[in-house]
């Protein structure tokens, strides 16, 4: 099943509960135009308003998976006026960023191929990342002057540490998918030709497993990043007191005390 709009920027598409979103400018390796930005907006708003929707996929077409911000959309001829760059930030990015975190249901991206700039930053705001093995993570912002966005200068560090963030972000180094997996900056490295059927594949599963329950997880493992363990223990209780309430969790326990397999409605 298709999703109504049509977009030009990015391709789509609900399967099986999971919505998919492929970044669809390949020549620029998938790099953000202002309609691009504006689609990305309204599929993510899509995904959180349609209840069918329980799992998000996010991928790029051709050998790219995103760039970042397509740098040819900047003026900067000399005698022109600065952009103001925290005005895009604003509206296009920090949003896209909030939306990937908030989204109640498990984020997976299949990082296709080169991951630079802001590109880097949205995946690493995913929830489960897999990597093609020929796939790099790019930090290029220090290469034109600016620094990590898209929510990176808080991912990097609470991912792979302040010694590993600061140099990558201020060496702007090429990091493979397996360098990125040993460092815990994603999930899996896989090999290129498996990597979307293998998030399409963990998304779809996770599409019919306990929703809720999935939100809530998400939502304490990122408290943890900020919490003491006495405000974890707190959120904990409060947490486990909403998903004890969940019509799944019924079903979960009453499956398993009778050996059938669960069937989840996601509430
Ligand atoms: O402005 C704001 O709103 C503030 C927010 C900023 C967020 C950001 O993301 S800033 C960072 C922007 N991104 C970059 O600086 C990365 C620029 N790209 C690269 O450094 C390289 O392209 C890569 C390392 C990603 C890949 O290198 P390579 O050698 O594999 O490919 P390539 O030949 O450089 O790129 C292929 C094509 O894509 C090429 O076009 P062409 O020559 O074939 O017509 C290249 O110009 C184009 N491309 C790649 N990245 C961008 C881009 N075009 C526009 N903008 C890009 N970001």
């Amino acid at each position: 099943m298709s999703f109504n709009t049509t977009y030009n920027n990015i391709e789509f598409v609900l399967e099986d509960g999971t919505a998919i979103l492929t970044f669809n400018r390949p020549d620029s390796l998938n790099s953000f135009n202002a309609e691009m930005h504006a689609e990305v907006r309204a599929a993510l708003k899509e995904v959180k308003k349609n209840p069918d929707v329980r799992a998000l996929v996010i991928t790029g077409n051709g050998r790219g998976f995103c760039a970042g911000q397509d740098l040819s959309d900047r003026n900067v001829a000399p005698g022109t006026e600065a952009p103001n760059l925290g005005e895009s930030i604003e509206k296009n990015y920090n949003p896209m960023i909030r939306s990937i975190r908030a989204l109640e249901m498990p984020v997976i991206c299949a990082v296709n191929g080169v991951a630079a700039g802001a590109g880097a930053n949205i995946a690493l705001a995913c929830d489960i990342v897999f990597a093609a093995k020929s796939a790099k993570f790019i930090q290029a912002f220090c290469k034109i002057g600016l620094i990590p966005d898209s929510g990176g200068t808080w991912t990097l560090p609470h991912s792979v540490g302040q010694a590993r963030a600061m140099a990558l972000s201020m060496l702007g180094d090429r990091v493979s998918a397996e360098d990125a997996e040993k460092m815990g900056m994603i999930w899996k490295a896989v090999e290129d030709e498996t990597v979307k059927d293998t998030a399409i594949a963990t998304a779809k599963e996770l599409a019919t497993q306990p929703t809720k329950g999935l939100a809530l997880i998400k939502r304490a493992i990122q408290a943890s990043a900020i919490n003491t363990l006495d405000q974890q223990l707190d959120l904990e209780r409060d947490l486990q007191t909403i998903a004890g309430r969940t019509d799944d969790y019924r079903e979960g326990v009453a499956a398993f005390m009778a050996k059938r397999q669960p069937s989840f409605k996601g509430q």
